[in-house]
């Protein structure tokens, strides 16, 4: 790795201080389990906006049960939780919203201009550079989301072993600059902030989220092939609904939406 390593901080984090809605309460360690089960596990009493952010995780972790592997220092490893209400877009968004946001702070602070894939990977010349996980609980005063977001950041090619040698990437891989991870984290919170606040003034449509995360799909008009209830499906993405689902031309024909909690990606 050519760019420096020392720990992210609040400061790095929010270096003007708490932003709109997120950092009233910011956690930074050098090591927890999973960011986003620290915050599930504060939903009632964290409080709405809390960040949280760690160097290393020792159980990241990814849709349905798979890992999220990142050596200490490399990554951005970053979660926010949020109080919602039950009709709130965020929570049918949230996977959206992370994506989003990590692509807009990516162009902002480096040289390289990230897709997306559905449902949740943020892409970089086909390879995988950074993923989002939304979860969502209920506590003693109602809903809460967590976003967590995962960037692959000072990692070298040979840090990505096994099943992961050709499908991930890094900023440092691809970027022909120094790769500076505080300002990507403090963007990526700054743009998070920026998408909630327009969520509060189109509280049930949040089509502009939708449009942006649209723009920049790898997906539409590629051929897909998922796994869904046991059996594998491929065919032609068509589009994403308004609720996130993928809508596949299926080669068996017909056309069938797949919800992202219950289907799975093959490569
Ligand atoms: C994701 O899941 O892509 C969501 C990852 C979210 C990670 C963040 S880190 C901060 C917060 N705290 C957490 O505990 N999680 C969130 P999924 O689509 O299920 O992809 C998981 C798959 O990606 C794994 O099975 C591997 O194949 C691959 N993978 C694991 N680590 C990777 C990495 N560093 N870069 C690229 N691919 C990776």
């Amino acid at each position: 790795m050519t760019s420096p390593q020392r720990p992210l901080t609040v400061d790095d984090l929010l270096p003007h201080g708490p932003l709109g809605r997120l950092g009233g309460r910011v956690f930074v360690h050098e090591t927890l389990d999973s960011t986003n089960a620290f915050l599930l596990g504060r939903a009632a009493d964290a409080g709405d906006g809390a960040v949280a952010g760690a160097e290393y995780q020792t159980a990241g972790r990814g849709r349905l049960g798979r890992r999220w592997e990142a050596p200490r220092g490399a990554a951005i490893l970053l979660s926010v939780l949020l109080h919602e209400a039950a009709d709130s877009p965020v929570l049918t968004h949230g996977a959206l919203l992370g994506a989003v946001a990590a692509c807009e702070a990516i162009e902002a602070a480096t040289d390289c201009s990230p897709g997306v894939r559905w449902p949740n990977d943020i892409m970089l010349n086909r390879r995988k550079l950074g993923g989002v996980l939304a979860e969502s609980c209920t506590h003693a005063d109602g809903r809460a989301v967590v976003i967590g977001v995962g960037l692959n950041c000072l990692q070298q090619r040979g840090h990505f072993k096994g099943e992961l040698a050709d499908k991930a990437t890094s900023l440092e891989c691809e970027s022909h600059q120094p790769v500076d991870r505080a300002a990507l984290a403090a963007g990526l919170l700054a743009r998070l902030d920026d998408w909630l606040a327009s969520s509060a003034q189109e509280p049930r449509d949040w089509a502009a989220l939708r449009a942006a995360w649209r723009a920049r799909c790898e997906d539409v008009g590629t051929r897909v092939t998922l796994e869904h209830d046991g059996h594998v499906f491929t065919g032609t993405a068509l589009d994403i609904s308004d609720t996130g689902d993928v809508i596949v031309e299926l080669d068996q024909g017909g056309r069938r939406h797949f919800a992202a909690a219950t289907t799975t990606r093959v490569w």
